[in-house]
């Protein structure tokens, strides 16, 4: 047996960080505030939001862990850790996003089901690992599969060990399609590394997939086996949550088999230097915040209004620093799979509304209201982010 172990209750939980906004303490579920995202471009792992279903599993020998490789391969394998890091090693600058990033928001039109959060259910980080590709092939899988693999597999499906009461306590699980996982450009990997430090147990020590540009649902942590599949994952999180529905869908009528699973997320852009209602005095106001798109669509453009979407300026895009505004090029791979910060400021003389919207580089734009995409499971928000200025009369 691999030593990978799930406790059935919440007393063996890592320690964490105090300024983490806990939205759920049992499953632990917690963002930072909106001004750590924006202190750095890569986010730290203690403040970097942290998204469970149950308690989190403990690892006491890694010696004994192992992932096993089943279903439609013609060999099963058990990798241990070792084997996976003799592969050659792959790092991604990927931005995890959670699909419920802002889902309080969109429960203020009408209530949803779900954990509430702010704007702070994202972050970027440096995932260091083996490309998933170049694991399949030690199952015989070659990466210029095209169609399905040799026995009829047609997806991937990802299993931990935690116990989610979703999955009436067993695992969670989800799958991507076989060809995502042999396509080299997708970047598909199994992480052990964090920012450049092995996983920690909230993130999925010792190993979790990243699949870049893909809703955080699909980012298995604590993997105990790889399947191949014929058909998607037939679990809880892959069937019967993470669907986008339309408005009118209600948990009357809600049929979960006429909707797909959500992968790519869509484009949105959010401004993290405010909160919500905010008080400032008059004169210049310099707004930060994130932009990203799914599917490896970077961003094209971020607009911010400074006169609640009555007029519009271009902010700064940048990465590293706000001194060197980003420009997207064919050769690097940029902003491919990670967020852009960006940057702009005005001049603010009465009370208003600073709203933001990104472009991608389909010319996917954002909703102007929550309103139109609301839905059920509050998955999605990307409507225009709007934060509220009151500006003080100094003379008071
Ligand atoms: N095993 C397991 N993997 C999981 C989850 C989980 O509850 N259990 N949550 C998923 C969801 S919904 C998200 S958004 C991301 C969050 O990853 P993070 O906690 O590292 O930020 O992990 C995904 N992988
Ligand atoms: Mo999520």
């Amino acid at each position: 047996m691999s030593s990978l172990r799930a406790p059935s209750n919440y007393s063996e939980e890592p320690p964490r960080h105090p300024s983490l906004v806990v939205n759920s303490q049992e499953p632990f579920n917690a963002e930072p505030p909106r001004s750590a995202l924006i202190a750095s471009y890569v986010t730290p792992v203690d403040l970097f939001y942290k998204r469970n279903h149950g308690p989190i599993p403990v690892l006491d020998d890694i010696e004994s862990y192992y992932m096993r490789y089943c279903g439609l391969v013609e060999k099963p394998l058990e990798l241990s850790m070792a084997d996976i890091r003799k592969l050659s090693k792959h790092t991604v600058t990927a931005t995890l996003q959670c699909a419920g990033n802002r889902r309080t928001a969109m429960s203020k039109v009408k209530p949803v089901k779900g954990v509430g959060c702010d704007v702070s259910a994202i972050g970027s980080a440096i995932w260091g690992g083996a490309k998933l590709a170049d694991v399949l092939e030690l199952v015989g899988i070659s990466k210029s599969t095209s169609v399905s693999s040799p026995l009829g597999g047609n997806h991937v499906e990802f299993v931990s060990v935690d116990m989610c009461k979703e999955e009436k306590g067993g695992p969670y699980k989800s799958s991507i399609p076989l060809l995502q996982a042999t396509n080299l450009d997708a970047e598909v990997i199994l992480a052990y590394e964090m920012n450049g430090q092995p996983l920690n147990r909230d993130h999925g020590y010792p190993l979790r997939v990243i699949v870049p540009g893909v809703i955080g649902a699909r980012s298995v942590k604590w993997l105990s086996s790889i399947n191949i599949i014929e058909n998607e994952c037939q679990g809880f999180f892959t069937q019967r949550d993470y669907k986008m529905f339309p408005p009118t869908v209600n948990w009357e009528n809600i049929d979960w088999s006429t909707r797909r699973p959500q992968m790519d997320f869509p484009v949105q852009s959010v401004i993290c230097s405010l909160e919500e209602e905010n008080t400032v005095e008059p004169g210049k106001i310099v707004v930060h915040g994130y932009a990203v798109s799914g599917g490896g669509r970077g961003i094209e453009r971020v607009d911010v209004s400074f006169d609640g979407g009555k007029t519009w300026e271009e902010a700064i895009r940048y990465q590293k620093s706000t001194e060197v505004p980003y420009v997207a090029d064919d050769t690097s791979s940029g902003d491919k799979w990670a967020w852009v910060l960006f940057k702009a400021e005005a001049d603010v003389s009465h009370t208003t509304e600073i709203v933001t919207k990104a472009v991608d580089i389909a010319g996917n734009v954002q909703p102007e209201n929550v309103g139109v995409i609301w839905n059920l499971r509050g998955i999605l928000n990307t409507s225009w982010h709007r934060v509220r200025v009151e500006v003080e009369d100094p003379n008071f």
